[in-house]
Order: C-alpha cells, then sequence, then structure tokens
C-alpha cells in the first residue's frame, strides 16, 4: 500500500526533450514517516544526461532568442499550474519530506509558485549599466552591457525544501533565458517529476526544462558537474559536497554558485521583548524539524534571563506534537531519513559524552504505532557545552540548539562570530542603536532582528566562508544566471 493511502506505487522518470523516460535502473523512495514505499525512481544513465544536454543547448536557442514578455508569459504559467495543482503538490512534498502539511502548504509550495513570478517580473524590468567616457580626441564615448544567458545551467537541489529551493534556482535561470537541468535529492524526487508535467502543460519549449534522478557520485550529479555541455552549475546542500562539485567543475572552470551548511547563532538580550523572542525561537530552531539551513542552533542568552528563556524554551519544545503530515495539529514531522537521524542521533550521544546537560529531549519518540518506523527524533535542547565543543562547531541539520549565557555585548558577538560558517544570524532586542550594530557585526550572509526566515525575495540571499558563495535573490540571481557583456562604441 501506498502512503498515501491509494495503493499505488508510483513510477518516477526522468524529463527529457519534453518526455517522460524510464531507465533500466531504478531506486526506491520511501516515505521517513513511517518508511511506506512511496515510487520506484528511474535513475538517469549518463547516455540520459547527454540527451538532456544535447535538448537543451537546442531548447536554449529558441528559448533565450524569445520576446522577453513571451517567455515571462510561460513562466507565469508554470506559477499558474502549480497553484492549479497545488494539492498535489503538498501530497507529494508532505510524503516525500515528512513536513507537516501546513509547512508545505504556506511555505514550500505557494514560494515555489511565487519564485516563478518573482523573476518573471524583474526580468522584464531590470536593467543594465551605461557610462558617458571621455577620449583624448574629445568626442568621447559610450559604454553599456548587455545580458546574455550561460546556454545550459545545471540546478543540484536538496531534500529539505525540495520544490522552493530548486525553483529558487530554476525560475531566474529561464528568466535568464538559460536552459536548466534539474538533478533533484534522490530523497525527495516527486515534486520536480509534478513540475515537468506543469512546464509540459504551461507551453515550455522541448529540452529547455529537463529532470534527471539519481544521486551524487557516479550517478546524474557526477555526469551534470562533469559535463562539458553545462555551462554553469548552481547548487545547494552540504558544505563537502560543494566542495566535491568544486572540484569536478574546474576541468572546464563552469561558474558556480554555492548555497551552503550553516551554524546560525541566535542572540536574545535583556531587553528582548520576551514573548516574541521565545516565539522566534521556537520557529528558528525547530521548524522542518530543524532541517532549515537558517536554523538557529547556538543560541546566546544575557544572563539576567537564560534561566527563564531555557525554561520556557523547555516547556515549549516539550509541548510541541510531532506526528504525521496531515494532522492539523502536528508541529513537527520526522527528520528526512534513518541515515540522517542516525546523524543526529549521534550529536545528541556526543553532547551528552561532553557532559552536555540535557534540558529536554536527546532521544527517539516512542509512538507505539506506525510513527515507530519513520525518522522521528526528539526536539532537544542543552547547556553547558564549551564554545569549542564539536557540537559547537559542527552544522547537525535537526531539532536542537545549544544555550549559553553572555554578560557583554562583545562577548555574544564573539561568540556568534566564531564559526567557520557564514550563513545567518538572529538578533533579538528592543534597543534600536544595539539592533543595527550587531546585526552589522555579524559574520554572515543573512541577518534578522526581532523576526526570522523572513524574507524579501529582491535581497541578496547567501552565505560566508564554509556557507558558500555568490549571492541569489532579485537582481543578484540575474546577475549569476547570465554573463555581463560591455559594448564600448567611440563617437
Ligand atoms: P547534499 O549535499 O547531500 O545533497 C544535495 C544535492 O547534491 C543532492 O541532489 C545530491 O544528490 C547531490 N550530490 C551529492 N553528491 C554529489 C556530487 N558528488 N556531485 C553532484 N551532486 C551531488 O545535501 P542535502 O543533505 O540534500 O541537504 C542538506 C544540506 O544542505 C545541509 O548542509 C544544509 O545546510 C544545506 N542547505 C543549504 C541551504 C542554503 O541556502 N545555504 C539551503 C538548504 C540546504
Ligand atoms: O527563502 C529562500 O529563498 C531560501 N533560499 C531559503 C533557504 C532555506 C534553507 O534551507
Amino acid at each position: 500500500m501506498a502512503a498515501d493511502g491509494s495503493g499505488n506505487i508510483r513510477e518516477l522518470k526522468n524529463f527529457i526533450g519534453g518526455e517522460f523516460v524510464a531507465s533500466g535502473n531504478t531506486f526506491e523512495n520511501t516515505t521517513p514517516i513511517d518508511g511506506t514505499l512511496l515510487s520506484h525512481v528511474h535513475e538517469a544513465t549518463k547516455e540520459m544526461v547527454d540527451n538532456a544536454v544535447i535538448a537543451a543547448q537546442k531548447a536554449a536557442k529558441i528559448w533565450s532568442k524569445m520576446p522577453v514578455e513571451a517567455r515571462c508569459k510561460v513562466l507565469y504559467a508554470v506559477a499558474d499550474g502549480i497553484d492549479a495543482r497545488s494539492d498535489e503538490f503538498i501530497e507529494a512534498e508532505t510524503l516525500d519530506t515528512g513536513k507537516p502539511r501546513s509547512l508545505a502548504s504556506h511555505v514550500d509550495i505557494p514560494r515555489g509558485a511565487a519564485n516563478f513570478r518573482v523573476f518573471a517580473d524583474l526580468i522584464k524590468s531590470v536593467g543594465t549599466e551605461a557610462y558617458q567616457q571621455d577620449t583624448p580626441d574629445g568626442l568621447g564615448a559610450i559604454n553599456y552591457s548587455v545580458r546574455h544567458p550561460h546556454g545550459v545551467v545545471g540546478v543540484i537541489s536538496p531534500w529539505n525544501l525540495p520544490l522552493l529551493l530548486s525553483t529558487w534556482k530554476i525560475a531566474p535561470a529561464m528568466a535568464s533565458g538559460n536552459a536548466v537541468i534539474l538533478k533533484p535529492s534522490e530523497e525527495t524526487p516527486t515534486t520536480a517529476t509534478l513540475l515537468a508535467e506543469v512546464m509540459k502543460e504551461a507551453g515550455m519549449p522541448d529540452g529547455a526544462f529537463s529532470v534527471v534522478h539519481g544521486f551524487g557520485e557516479n550517478s546524474a550529479g557526477e555526469f551534470m558537474t562533469t559535463h562539458r555541455g553545462i555551462n554553469a552549475i548552481t547548487f545547494t546542500g552540504e558544505t563537502t559536497t560543494g566542495g566535491a562539485i568544486m572540484r569536478a567543475a574546474s576541468h572546464d572552470v563552469k561558474a558556480l554558485s554555492f548555497e551552503l551548511g550553516g551554524k546560525n547563532p541566535s542572540i536574545v538580550f535583556a531587553d528582548a521583548d520576551f514573548d516574541a523572542a521565545i516565539e522566534g525561537t521556537v520557529r528558528s530552531v525547530f521548524a522542518n524539524c530543524g532541517q532549515v539551513c537558517l536554523c538557529s542552533e547556538r543560541v546566546y542568552v544575557e544572563r539576567p534571563i537564560f534561566d527563564k528563556f531555557v525554561a520556557t524554551l523547555k516547556e515549549k519544545a516539550e509541548d510541541m506534537k510531532l506526528g504525521r503530515p496531515e494532522d492539523p495539529d502536528t508541529q513537527m514531522g520526522p527528520l528526512i531519513s534513518h541515515e540522517h537521524r542516525d546523524k543526529v542521533k549521534g550529536y545528541y550521544d556526543l553532547a551528552k559524552e561532553l557532559g552536555a546537560t540535557v534540558v529536554t529531549g536527546g532521544g527517539i519518540p516512542e509512538f507505539g504505532d506506525e510513527r515507530d518506523n519513520g525518522a522521528f527524533v526528539e526536539p532537544t535542547i542543552f547547556t553547558g557545552l564549551s564554545e569549542d565543543s564539536r557540537v559547537q562547531k559542527e552544522e547537525i541539520f535537526g531539532p536542537v540548539c545549544h544555550i549559553t549565557p553572555f554578560d557583554t555585548e562583545e562577548e555574544a558577538v564573539s561568540m556568534a562570530n566564531d564559526t567557520e560558517y557564514g550563513l545567518a544570524s538572529t538578533v533579538w532586542t528592543t534597543n534600536l542603536a544595539r539592533a543595527h550594530r550587531v546585526a552589522q557585526g555579524m559574520e554572515a550572509g543573512i541577518n534578522w532582528v526581532n523576526c526570522w526566515f523572513l524574507r524579501d525575495l529582491r535581497t541578496p540571499f547567501g552565505g560566508m566562508g564554509l556557507s558558500g558563495f555568490g549571492r541569489e535573490g532579485g537582481q543578484h540571481a540575474l546577475n549569476f544566471y547570465s554573463e555581463q557583456k560591455n559594448i564600448c562604441i567611440k563617437l
């Protein structure tokens, strides 16, 4: 029986040149809710990736030459197509990831559609640079730049926000006139396949968008990163995978954009609105079972409110309802897989070995029903570890934080910045001057004050250090997905 109760086990094929294509080799896609088999996924062969590239190169010539208005019409139709089939997308995303339906229906799927609208709007209005230049003969010159798409862009995406994060790349790449080949995570292949159906229904030229399923090494991921016909790779995932992709893509010096891991700090000052800081920290630590790259794993709380903060966060964590996606009361689902649960539980055990105080959690919940076959883990809070312990240095990517007290602003900023990552930070304070000072002092690409994961899609998004390089969002994304060519005209 499939997890949707229908008894249907889907076949997820590759989408190449406008057709769904089977391969001789399939892998199983199971749900982390209870381990039920969802689908057989056709792993793309090297030849299939070659075919996707040939089709993309051909389609890029048509797609990039289409009037911007006509291209945008197709992108709007894709957004409308996602909205029209949103129930199917939500169902697929919740089964693949185990995340609560409330999250998929309010964040993942609407953002997937919004990404296409935002970048279609932007490409219609974005300008380029122009300069008048003096020359010795007094006649001068004019310089202006034009955008030129790369050609074929490879999108390699992770499992935590599958549709949201892949379309965050696909939409600006396609708005810029590129053809795209998407390799979704092997853990979450379903919404990518649905997106391919929507692209076809929306009238996307054959080959302009392809989906190849598979893994990294010696599979579709590596076939893409080493393919000379793919001009740019945009990747979101683990830092170590980014390193492997960088090495593979170095042979033909592909353009690269990397959104990688994080070990994000949250600083709570004693003057913060306490309830807002608690509510925000519950979200920033436990949302999506802690599997958002922006989640706070290191929380720093000013000493006068430390005990009250820890006690209140503990209460909230213990009240949290773990369950199936379709249950409207569910606040937290399972982790993505048993393999990932082993990793997260490994860090829980390490924290205990290192002498952490377990404020709450630290284990695997028991339900006494089929969820015991799933990949659930307890929401967890630790205190008492030193700042240089591995638990404070390495990304865990689960529903867990460590809370450290601090006495001065300088101490908090220094501890928050003591990381090789540099993705996101959050500051809670009602002191305006301090809010600006501390936020600007953070060595991270995305910094929130009195909020978390509040997104304006025009703003630069990306990390520093081990969190990656390149900026996505608004015009920054268009700058990555096109080459700016300068034209110099002597008058
Ligand atoms: P991952 O790196 O394991 O996999 C991501 C994608 O890369 C998958 O599609 C995978 O198949 C592919 N891949 C793996 N090895 C490859 C290789 N050698 N060549 C080509 N492709 C390869 O990441 P994940 O476990 O899916 O996602 C979780 C990680 O992603 C966390 O570290 C998280 O912080 C990070 N992340 C970062 C952001 C951000 O915006 N910075 C957003 C979401 C997730
Ligand atoms: O909101 C976004 O655009 C974005 N890229 C979010 C990333 C979340 C990481 O897991």
